[in-house]
């Protein structure tokens, strides 16, 4: 295991490296070509460019969140093959920088979602948090308006304005794609560039839909133990992998996380732990990592980790805004730093302990 951070480049990111290098054992950040629209081709030289930046800090680049997709090959349009290729490109490009972990999601028009980013809570936090009857009365085009007045003016991740300007468009190429005919088209992908993984032995990592049920009548194939089980076999290969992220399967409290991670083995590449509070049916809030503010059992989810022999990244997901930082929704400096700390001393007892 190593710890990491997410870091989301220059001008996007509001952490600068030398904090992050500050937060003991953390020695590497997950990064991303911020400004990529999905689809486009990520240059060698801008690849690079990431790296050097990262590296001159002295930490290193564990891995890219995300490399996104594009809906042509989500729905299997037919101009998908273009979008592959250019996957290709960019994966050869990310395996020739000597980087090889990809964390994507195949959501289907929103990724993750909330209906609050700043929930306050008793201690004077704020926090992110989902309500279910607040979605279920929305109208999904008034979503964006809702994400941007809690963003602190920042852009978050899977919310860019340009994408959410074509919401309708969006709604009507999904119209027809159902779980199967997405299944099919994520397997036709995975497919596809397998070879190149295995070329560059690069671990792609999908992220589990958040939250973990099917919202908007759209599509979701990526929440359950089954349904994970399902696409590592579909693509028996090593490099089809799982970003675990605790805090998206969470958010089903049938979901069994210790057993999700036992069962999938080798399969994780990439864990993305934070904890979460389920205050009602259909609703919750991201809490403190620490297990005793939450719902989720941190002790039991990284024993599963450690007793899999996880030897990828780690880092604390989403935190919560402490100390009047007005940090991006789920990505202050100061939390994460908790939540960092804690995770490795969880992993430090289970090593000593062994
Ligand atoms: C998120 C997502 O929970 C998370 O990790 O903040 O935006 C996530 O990065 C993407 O779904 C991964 O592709
Ligand atoms: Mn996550």
């Amino acid at each position: 295991m190593h710890m990491t951070m997410r870091w989301f480049g220059p001008g996007y990111d509001p952490v600068t490296l030398e904090q992050i290098r500050q937060v003991p054992v953390v020695k590497g950040v997950i990064s991303t070509l911020y400004a990529k629209q999905p689809g486009e081709l990520w240059e060698k030289a801008e690849i690079a460019a990431l790296k050097q930046e990262i590296e001159d800090s002295g930490l290193t680049v564990a891995g890219i969140e995300s490399v996104n997709i594009h809906d042509a090959i989500k729905t299997g349009a037919p101009e998908r093959d273009n979008y592959i290729e250019t996957y290709i490109k960019t994966l050869k490009h990310i395996g020739q920088a000597d980087i090889h972990l990809v964390c994507y999601n195949f959501m289907p028009v929103f990724d993750w979602t909330r209906t609050d980013l700043a929930k306050k809570r008793a201690d004077g936090s704020t926090t992110m948090a989902y309500n279910q009857k607040i979605i279920d009365t929305i109208d999904p085009n008034n979503m964006q308006a809702l994400i941007e007045r809690q963003s602190n003016g920042f852009m978050l991740a899977g919310w860019e304005p340009e994408r959410l300007a074509r919401l309708k468009e969006l709604f009507a190429l999904y119209d027809t794609v159902n779980p199967e005919i997405l299944f099919n088209n994520l397997k036709y992908f995975l497919e596809q560039i397998m070879p190149t993984c295995d070329k560059y032995n690069i671990n792609m990592a999908i992220h589990p839909d958040d939250p973990a049920w099917a919202i908007f009548g759209l599509s979701r194939i990526v929440t359950n133990q089954e349904q994970l089980l399902r696409l590592m076999s579909a693509v028996d290969n090593v490099h089809n992998g799982v970003t675990l992220c605790t805090g998206s399967l969470g958010t089903n409290p049938n979901n069994n996380i210790p057993e999700i991670i036992k069962s999938l083995k080798n399969r994780i590449h990439f864990a993305h732990i934070r904890n979460l509070l389920h205050t009602a049916p259909g609703q919750f809030e991201e809490a403190a990592h620490i297990s005793v503010d939450g719902s989720l059992d941190m002790f039991a989810i990284v024993k599963a980790l450690y007793d899999n022999g996880f030897d990828g990244p780690i880092r604390p997901d989403h935190g919560r805004n402490i100390w009047g930082e007005k940090g991006m929704p789920g990505y202050g400096l100061y939390d994460r730093a908790l939540g960092a700390m804690y995770l490795y001393g969880l992993w430090e007892a289970l090593e000593k302990h062994a």
